[in-house]
């Protein structure tokens, strides 16, 4: 049995959405953002603190684009997966990981220096140079998603999973109004997969069954 340990619209959505397109059953166990501040607790199942934890059997994992990477491979060869004999495989990995090493990277001091700070601790400077950082390496996807619908294989991927989700945290953070229309375009048929809409369905289901807000994350305490 898979159990996903997640907060609302983190990066623990990437592998929440890629187990809804797989469409494996799984627990959802939902905690308040964040974890190491409002449910101390957390740490006996992850000593790092963050979300995702992903737990199967045995296995324990903590990355969210590698946690998709395991998922497509295990349950979804041929679709979410790029198998090593396809063409993209190389470009397969590169977006799955430049998801979350080169998009979301910047937007969490964004998120950190402009919402979860209590105020003294506000850094305008850090959220307009790394919101800057942000929108600079969305660019360089703008041709690539004019010229086609997914960002590999011919096909939707865990790849775009996790340039998906940089997408969405982006639209929580206010930074979507700087997309390029054919990225702004390639989101709009992201939010519209089924897999995705019962991934938010799923989300805000076991919030409200489990006692946790609906909205992401409030500020630090000081
Ligand atoms: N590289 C990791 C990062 C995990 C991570 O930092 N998650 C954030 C949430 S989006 C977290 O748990 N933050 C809580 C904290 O820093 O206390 C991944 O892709 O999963």
């Amino acid at each position: 049995m898979i159990t996903l340990h997640h907060c609302v619209s983190a990066r623990s959505f990437r592998p929440l959405w890629a187990l809804e397109e797989i469409g494996v059953p799984y627990e959802l166990k939902m905690l308040p953002f964040p974890p190491r501040v409002f449910a101390r607790g957390f740490k006996d199942v992850n000593p790092l603190g963050t979300i995702p934890a992903f737990e199967e059997d045995a296995l324990f994992m903590t990355e969210s684009s590698a946690i998709c990477q395991y998922l497509a491979a295990r349950y979804s060869p041929g679709a979410l997966d790029v198998a090593p004999h396809e063409a993209d495989f190389g470009r397969y990995l590169n977006f799955l990981h430049f998801g979350e090493a080169t998009l979301t990277f910047p937007q969490t001091l964004v998120l950190r220096y402009a919402h979860l700070e209590p105020p003294e601790r506000l850094q305008p400077q850090i959220v307009d140079d790394y919101a800057r950082w942000f929108h600079a390496r969305l660019r360089t996807l703008a041709p690539l998603l004019a010229a086609q619908p997914y960002l590999c294989a011919g096909r939707f991927t865990a790849a775009d999973i996790s340039v998906g989700y940089a997408l969405m945290l982006a639209e929580l953070l206010d930074l979507s109004d700087g997309f390029a229309p054919s990225i702004a375009e390639y989101w709009r048929r992201l939010r519209e997969r089924e897999g995705y809409l019962r991934a938010i369905g799923a989300q805000e289901a076991a919030a409200l069954a489990q006692d946790v807000p609906t909205t992401p994350a409030p500020r630090l305490r000081p």
